[in-house]
């Protein structure tokens, strides 16, 4: 398990003009109504409508697709007068096999509230039986507990209606024949599409809420497919709209029942808003919006600058939910740390450049020579040719890929080291889709650009085998049951920092 790192001190300076403006760019949804397309259990069952169902009766329905929405049950009895409630049980879930699980069996370490199933008593049928909550999925098991021997349950219709922020019909297909690149373009699109509700959430099942590394890539593929440029507007505006303590921009929000940070500090997830204005910046040369979040995203870097030590290296904080990186209990994050301090601080040059602050361009222009060459001297091993990181002197797939993306070294020199790292495979590996991508971005950068269609491929490739029809939070082709809560049970199967390869495929066929 992360350790938790809760803060001591909690205050929250919201900038009431910022929120105004993130409040009008709230989107309208779009509503969609979605039937199910397939009864995969029950088969002894009669169909829709008049679907006749006993005590201990069950039938799983499907979709057809990843769904975000609202279900209505159109529910009636048949028999005798209906003289006990009726007593069901719903389960929804992403992925079939996630069905043949108990999820009284699980045991993890975030909040089981997050498993969708709800226990439902209905006194008096018909009833329109209208959900109150949201749920992420595309199969639904409706389970009899009880009715009465006088009388069944009917059902006679389940209905979902699938909201998001944008439409994908929308999008041109992508500029390829190859099917599978076709598919995993589409499975990712789809992703995105159901991440992106009120504010790009994470995750539609879990954690159903802003966080900023996801942001950071959702908004990249945004741009090649949606171009809702109004909801990365918003969700900047709402992070910059409620900083904490010294001016610290939160890892992640909450947008009910009103915007509140997470009293979270994410030392990676911070300085990455630097990058995400500039990418939004660059997308949409919206110079209001510059100007307005220019000050914050400064302030992210100096903030990170304040906890560098003497000898120009940032202290150790693997074992903390403090410098994300990737899940994996083992990871020490030290090296990566200053890797992602020296790649902000260039996307930081940019703004300023932009800005034409040459005060700020002058002071970060030393800094990242500074930091480049204390990377190099704490971090990079002669002997073994590789980054360590910690006092353990660890060797990961992470540090090599932020070290190449921070281009502490020359193009040619990191293009070696990547060729090195998949040579030798470090034992501490990549756990996620999101570090998967900072994978491939290091690809693009030595110029592996055939390689990095073959890791796409294999990668996000493998989750299509698998089934997906939205990319997944965690993704392990060698433990497929991995995750970083103690149970896959948990795990969220359409996950926004998954949704990347729509935007490499599109840079690659534009
Ligand atoms: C998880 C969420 C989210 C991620 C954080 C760090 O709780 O899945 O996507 O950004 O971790």
């Amino acid at each position: 398990m992360a350790g938790v790192c809760i803060l001591d001190e909690f205050e929250v300076h919201k900038n009431d003009e910022f929120l105004e403006k993130a409040e009008k760019l709230k989107p309208v949804l779009h509503r969609t109504e979605v039937r199910p397309q397939k009864i995969l259990k029950g088969g002894e069952i009669s169909g829709f409508p008049e679907m006749v169902l006993k005590k201990d009766d069950s039938v799983i329905l499907d979709f057809g697709d990843h769904q975000v929405g609202y279900v209505t049950l159109d529910l009636a009895s048949t028999g005798s007068h209906q003289d006990a409630p009726l007593y069901l049980y719903l389960r929804f879930a992403e992925r079939r096999e996630e069905l043949d699980s108990d999820p009284d069996e699980y045991d993890g370490w975030i909040s089981k509230g997050w498993l969708q199933q709800e226990y439902i008593h209905v006194d008096v049928l018909p009833e329109k039986l209208a959900l109150p909550r949201r749920y992420a999925f595309r199969y639904l098991e409706i389970k009899v507990i009880d009715v009465s021997l006088k009388f069944s349950l009917v059902i006679n219709d389940v209905t979902v209606t699938a909201v998001s922020a944008v439409n994908s019909g929308e999008i041109k297909p992508l500029k390829t024949e190859d099917p599978l690149l076709r598919k995993i373009d589409s499975v990712a699109i789809r992703t995105l599409q159901n991440c992106m509700q009120d504010v790009f959430e994470d995750g539609p099942k879990r954690d159903r809420r802003l966080w900023l590394g996801d942001l950071r890539l959702q908004a990249r593929a945004n741009y090649q497919t949606f171009k809702n440029y109004d909801l990365v507007k918003r969700c900047l505006y709402l992070f910059a709209g409620m900083p904490f303590n010294e001016g610290k921009i939160s890892a992640c929000l909450f947008l009910e029942p009103e915007p509140e940070p997470d009293d979270t500090y994410l030392f990676d997830y911070a300085l990455l808003f630097v990058s995400a204005l500039a990418d939004y910046y660059e997308e949409t040369k919206d110079e209001e919006t510059f100007a307005d979040l220019y000050p914050s995203a400064m302030k992210q870097i100096d903030i990170a600058l304040d906890y560098l030590t003497d000898d120009n290296i940032i202290p150790d904080h693997s074992g903390e939910f403090w410098c994300f990186v990737d899940w994996g209990d083992d990871l020490n994050t030290q090296a990566a740390s200053l890797a992602i301090l020296i790649y902000s601080i260039r996307y930081g040059i940019r703004l300023a450049e932009y800005a034409e602050d040459q005060e700020r361009i002058t002071m970060l222009r030393e800094k990242e020579e500074v930091l480049k060459k204390s990377a190099v001297e704490h971090f990079w091993d002669e002997e073994q040719e590789m980054f360590v990181s910690g006092e353990g002197r660890q060797v990961s797939w992470a540090t090599q890929i932020w070290m190449i993306l921070a281009r502490v070294f020359p193009r040619e020199k990191s293009h070696e080291l990547i060729l090195r790292t998949i040579d030798r495979n470090p034992e501490v590996r990549i756990l996620t889709p999101y570090m998967y991508h900072h994978y491939i971005d290091a690809l693009l950068r030595t110029g592996e650009k055939e390689r990095a269609l073959e890791e796409i491929k294999r990668y996000w490739g493998g989750m299509v085998q698998d089934g997906a029809d939205t990319f997944w939070e965690v993704y392990n082709p060698d433990n497929k049951n991995e995750s970083p809560y103690g149970s896959a049970l948990i795990n969220s199967y359409c996950h926004a920092w998954s949704c990347t390869p729509t935007y490499f495929l599109r840079k690659f066929y534009e």
